[in-house]
């Protein structure tokens, strides 16, 4: 799935965080499902108010969840966050447009 998605370039990896996170029965990440995993991906210690600040801000389309395209999108924001702060992403490594 990611592979379709992103390939292997970041933004793949940034995305395949969601099946990690995701609640498998609703397909989508629910703010239990982000708290039930969030050891995984190293973010137990963000409190109940930061994981619920995380789904608002990345969802568009205000069902209180993030579906995959969500995530992307907000992983890749984070991520250009942090590439702000001083840390290197190499975010540009797709073919260049003919
Ligand atoms: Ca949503």
């Amino acid at each position: 799935m990611a592979d379709k998605l992103g390939g292997e370039g970041p933004i793949g990896e940034l995305c395949s965080g969601f099946q990690l996170l995701v609640d498998a029965d609703k397909g989508v990440i629910t703010f239990e499902s982000l708290k039930n995993n969030s050891s995984i991906l190293g973010l137990q210690d963000l409190s109940d108010d930061d994981l619920r600040s995380m789904l608002r801000e990345g969802d568009f389309h205000g069902d209180g969840a993030l579906n995959q395209m969500e995530f992307c999108v907000l992983m890749f924001r984070l991520s250009s966050d942090l590439k702000a702060l001083g840390h290197e992403f190499d975010l540009n490594d797709n073919p260049a447009r003919p």
